[in-house]
């Protein structure tokens, strides 16, 4: 970016605006400053005048491109390097400063030495550049259940798209007050500028890239990168690796989870909070439209990522989006998979990597049936649908506000949370898993989610079908040793007067000629009906080796063409596939060490009979 367009610094000679009364984070921005030697500090407001004049300069230097002010008012195009389009799992550690607290699940290096990398790639690293100063709250602001971090970035797209997906500015700092607790993230795209260099479209550091968490100190320092949950440190960084931390501290739970709302057309709202692992279309699910065959009953979305969950007084857990917008995976999103979704994109949205229109629309794989004659793909080059190649990139995103989510419950920025009554794993099978199960008790259920799996799909990996344990969606995200997490899981459910019921679901299991026995999408609303009357004691269920499931009448298929024979297929429990399955649960077992509760291993061999 030129030094010409770029927002003043509004803190002269390093010092924090005067209106800052937090003597810590004050020393903190002075510190972080003083290593990584920025141009400028800029504190963010969280103004939407703000949000403007950065989104305009950025128009200004070429990171973003103005759409359609017609088609897409306030909305912008990204193209990132395309070298730094996704999370960088293999780039990602946990340093605690004992290796076994971090498990098999993370990568670890001491933090000592990791401290000292830091230290090396941190210094000069803004040279040229504005450090933002970014207070977020994740979570409604003030609520018992939110929790504040402060992001230190020498990213202005970076900036704007965390004033979409969290709360920012200076009512954060309010409720920070003089000593109040944040998680300190500082990030730097790692291309620092000479003298009168000019600035690339998307920097990013080719040479390396870092993501790393710290437990012990619950900060988070990244490095190279400018996309997506490796920059935007308030989503996967905090709210679910160090957040993860600080729930077990701390005696609540932070999970990769969407939430929402079930009204029936007579009866209570239900919450149900629901995990599944990517390509499962979580998002989807969270903005699920019911069929005309089940009138009067309504789902609406509180989240679609992340919850943070808490035991109330009352013995029932309660749950918030610690988020405030959606940073979707594009491809595939349709008038015909996600409605409400595409409703919610129609302005103020953030697209990056995604197809640009001769007119400045935009245009992703799935959008529309035939593709435009011609378009400017994700790179910028001139794109054809014979030219071979994908228009937009397969994890192209959108960033939008929640709050334009046509079905966003009216509760979801209450700070008290919603009420859950039941949570749902599910994984993306093509045999073994049935359409739905619920748990005969929680120990049972929290079995069910540690050993949770889904198949590779060709997209994501370049291998189709293979199945990878994914416990709680958890994966990538649990910021701690997995024998520890099941561990607080069972712990947290041991001390509630009223636990959820918990639920595994597949909604991709295939015939034996490969085509799919379930219809998915909006007709997962018969799935979510039945747990709704499961949980009101109404609807029926057969005991099976795999749990409560229900029989052909207990579910309401109303207005679907699945036979009697269809269903039970669907349902169907292979004694030699589940052989097989339990022989992989053991593997995973068996990598936690002594960390694997007892509870766990005493499931495995209940299971183990019953499938005998
Ligand atoms: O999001 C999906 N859901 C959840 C929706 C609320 N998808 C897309 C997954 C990729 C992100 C699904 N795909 C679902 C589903 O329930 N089910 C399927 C598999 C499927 C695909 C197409 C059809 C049926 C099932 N039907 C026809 O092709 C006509
Ligand atoms: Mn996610």
């Amino acid at each position: 970016m030129n030094q010409a367009a770029t927002s003043v610094g509004n803190s002269a000679a390093h010092d924090a605006p005067a209106y800052v009364q937090h003597a810590k984070l004050k020393a903190w921005v002075k510190e972080v400053a003083a290593l990584t030697k920025p141009d400028r500090i800029y504190w963010c407001d969280g103004s939407q005048a703000e949000y403007d004049r950065l989104c305009n300069e950025m128009v200004a230097s070429g990171m973003l491109i103005r759409l359609n002010a017609e088609k897409r008012p306030e909305s912008f195009l990204a193209r990132s390097d395309p070298d730094d389009v996704a999370r960088m799992e293999d780039r990602t550690f946990v340093c605690s400063k004992n290796k076994e607290d971090a498990g098999p699940n993370n990568n670890w290096i001491d933090p000592v030495e990791m401290k000292a990398t830091m230290n090396r790639l941190f210094d000069g690293c803004m040279r040229g550049r504005t450090l933002y100063v970014i207070p977020y709250s994740m979570g409604p602001l003030g609520s018992h259940i939110s929790h504040i971090g402060v992001e230190l970035s020498d990213s202005p797209y970076v900036a704007v798209s965390m004033r979409v997906m969290t709360r920012i500015g200076t009512p954060v700092l309010d409720v920070l007050g003089e000593d109040g607790f944040f998680v300190p993230c500082v990030h730097s795209v790692g291309m620092p500028l000479a003298a009168g260099q000019k600035d690339v479209v998307w920097p990013s550091s080719k040479a390396e890239k870092w993501i790393v968490h710290f437990p012990e100190e619950k900060s988070i320092w990244s490095y190279g990168s400018g996309y997506g949950g490796n920059a935007l440190l308030g989503k996967k960084c905090f709210a679910l690796r160090i957040a993860s931390i600080m729930a077990r501290e701390q005696g609540w739970l932070a999970e990769h989870m969407l939430i929402l709302g079930i009204q029936p057309p007579n009866g209570e709202k239900r919450y149900i909070a629901a995990a599944f692992p990517s390509a499962c279309g979580k998002t989807n699910l969270a903005m699920l439209i019911p069929p005309n065959a089940l009138p009067g009953w309504k789902v609406t979305t509180i989240g679609e990522d992340i919850a943070w969950i808490k035991p109330g007084k009352d013995g029932r857990l309660y749950a918030i989006n610690p988020e405030a917008g959606a940073f979707g995976v594009a491809p595939g999103t349709s008038s015909l998979t996600n409605p409400n979704c595409l409703d919610a994109l129609n302005r103020n949205v953030i697209y990056t990597n995604v197809a640009m229109t001769a007119d400045g629309d935009v245009w992703w794989e799935g959008l529309t049936k035939t593709p435009p004659a011609k378009l400017i793909d994700w790179q910028g080059k001139e794109w054809t649908p014979d030219c071979g190649r994908k228009a937009a990139h397969p994890n192209a995103r959108f960033t939008v506000p929640a709050a334009q989510i046509p079905c966003i419950d009216n509760d979801w920025e209450n700070p008290a949370g919603v009420p859950i009554s039941a949570f749902m794993f599910g994984g993306r099978r093509s045999t073994t898993v049935p359409l739905v199960t619920e748990a005969k008790d929680w120990v049972s259920g929290v079995y069910q989610a540690a050993t949770m799996a889904s198949e590779t799909t060709a997209a994501a990996t370049g291998a189709q079908g293979v199945v990878r344990r994914d416990p709680f969606a958890m994966l990538p995200f649990c910021g701690y040793h997995f024998g520890d997490y099941f561990k607080h899981w069972l712990d947290v459910g041991a001390k509630l007067a009223h636990p959820p019921k918990i639920y595994s679901v597949n909604w991709f299991r295939l015939t034996a000629a490969g085509k799919f026995l379930w219809p998915g999408y909006g007709e997962n609303m018969r799935v979510l009906k039945w747990i709704v009357e499961r949980c009101e004691g109404k609807a029926g269920a057969t005991d099976t080796p795999a749990g409560n499931a229900p029989r052909f009448e207990d579910i309401d298929l109303n207005g679907l063409d699945i036979s009697r024979q269809q269903f039970d297929e669907l349902m169907s429990l292979d004694k030699d596939l589940w052989k097989k399955e339990l022989q992989d649960h053991d593997t995973l077992f068996e990598s936690l060490g002594s960390r694997l509760p007892a509870a766990l291993s005493e499931e495995r061999k209940r299971r183990g009979s019953n499938f005998a």
